[in-house]
């Protein structure tokens, strides 16, 4: 592995004359930084017996691409760094941290519960998760709310395994309002996700909201049997819906009707190499026929981004003004599985902060 040693600390300095963000599709582990990856490095060094890859690059650079079974591989060796509680309080409050930087107030994080015999289990990896989510809360001006991720790639008694584990922290009294859903992702041309129907089901039974990626590749079967459920409330990428890229009027139709917001990461998509180009991206589209969308950084680590240059490269690509994207900042808000009370507060707090920025600039 070969990050560089930028800082061991994240910048922590806002930028204070663009919007703060809403970050609503980030995965844990994949928004690792270069400096953290280094300090797990070390940590394991310390450890002296780190079995590890000799080399691997860990982040995308800008121009750079790999393919998306390139990009899962990349996740399992980050994975065998974050394989004790020590390191996923650390990556947490890390990317937490970053985040802040990024100048974002709401993240929604998602991450798959792991366990491993003999030092962590499912229970633990979700504690430390919220313990750390709770200490970043106090310290930062930002509102972290955690989506349990079910790994298409795990099989369905896994997928079981983790709704059972979120409905139990759902119901916990002092992590209840933490969670605020599942997540289904995974390499997806692993399984079958209309085999994980039942769960999404049961899931939804009990008031879980949910996201689920879908068509991150071509697969129109899947996807038609999954919009038909009725079940999803946000889509994470739908890259092959639409059928000016891909999908078909079924597909989209049935987005529209139910008006699914889409979950839209750029660079994810460009640098795995789904979608050709920032101009080729299903952004303008959805956009165009004024659905519902929100931009988000997917794996900011791995795909070496942030959520201010994720607004940039839209902005640039599409010609957005300053009021488009204030308009894209407040849809976000509406988008966020928040509670109505939770979500009115969000809202007030980003229009306040947009006429204020109005007001220095007029
Ligand atoms: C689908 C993705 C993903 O859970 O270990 N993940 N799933 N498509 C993507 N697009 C590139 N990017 C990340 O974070 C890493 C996990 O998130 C999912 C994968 O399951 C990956 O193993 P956690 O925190």
């Amino acid at each position: 592995m070969t990050p560089k040693d930028t800082s061991t600390s994240p910048d922590l300095s806002l930028k204070k004359s663009s919007p703060s963000h809403q970050e609503l599709h980030a995965h844990l582990t994949g928004s690792l930084s270069d400096a953290t990856v280094l300090k797990l490095l070390r940590a394991k060094q310390a450890e002296g017996g780190a079995k590890l890859p000799q080399s691997a690059e860990v982040t995308i650079q800008r121009g750079h691409k790999r393919t998306l079974e390139e990009c899962f591989e990349v996740f399992r060796i980050l994975h065998c760094l974050t394989d004790n509680l020590s390191a996923i309080k650390t990556i947490t409050r890390d990317v937490i941290q970053e985040f802040v930087a990024d100048n974002v107030h709401y993240l929604e994080l998602r991450t798959t519960p792991k366990s491993i015999d003999g030092v962590m289990t499912k229970n633990q990896y979700i504690d430390t998760v919220l313990e750390a989510m709770i200490d970043e809360m106090k310290m930062n001006n930002i509102t972290v709310r955690l989506l349990v991720s079910i790994d298409r790639s795990r099989g369905l008694d896994d997928a079981w395994d983790t709704l059972q584990l979120a409905k139990q922290y759902a119901a916990h009294d002092q992590f209840k309002s933490l969670i605020c859903g599942i997540d289904v992702s995974g390499n997806p041309r692993a399984g079958n996700l209309g085999d994980y129907i039942p769960v999404l089901q049961e899931a939804k039974q009990c008031g879980l909201n949910l996201s689920v990626h879908l068509a991150e590749v071509p697969n129109e079967k899947e996807t038609l049997e999954l919009l038909k459920t009725g079940l999803i409330d946000r889509i994470g990428h739908g890259t092959f819906i639409h059928p000016d890229t891909g999908g078909s009027q079924e597909l989209s139709q049935l987005v529209k009707s139910q008006a699914i917001p889409l979950e839209l990461c750029l660079s994810s998509n460009i640098k795995s190499g789904t979608v050709k180009s920032a101009e080729d991206h299903h952004f303008s589209f959805w956009r165009k026929d004024e659905h519902p969308v929100v931009i988000c950084t997917d794996d900011k680590g791995v795909f070496s981004t942030t959520l201010s240059e994720e607004y940039k490269i839209c902005a640039e690509t599409f010609h957005l003004k300053k009021a488009d994207l204030r308009e894209l900042c407040l849809a976000a808000v509406e988008l966020t599985f928040l509670s109505q009370e939770e979500k009115e507060r969000l809202r007030l707090s980003v229009h306040t902060e947009l006429d204020e920025l109005t007001r220095l600039e007029s």
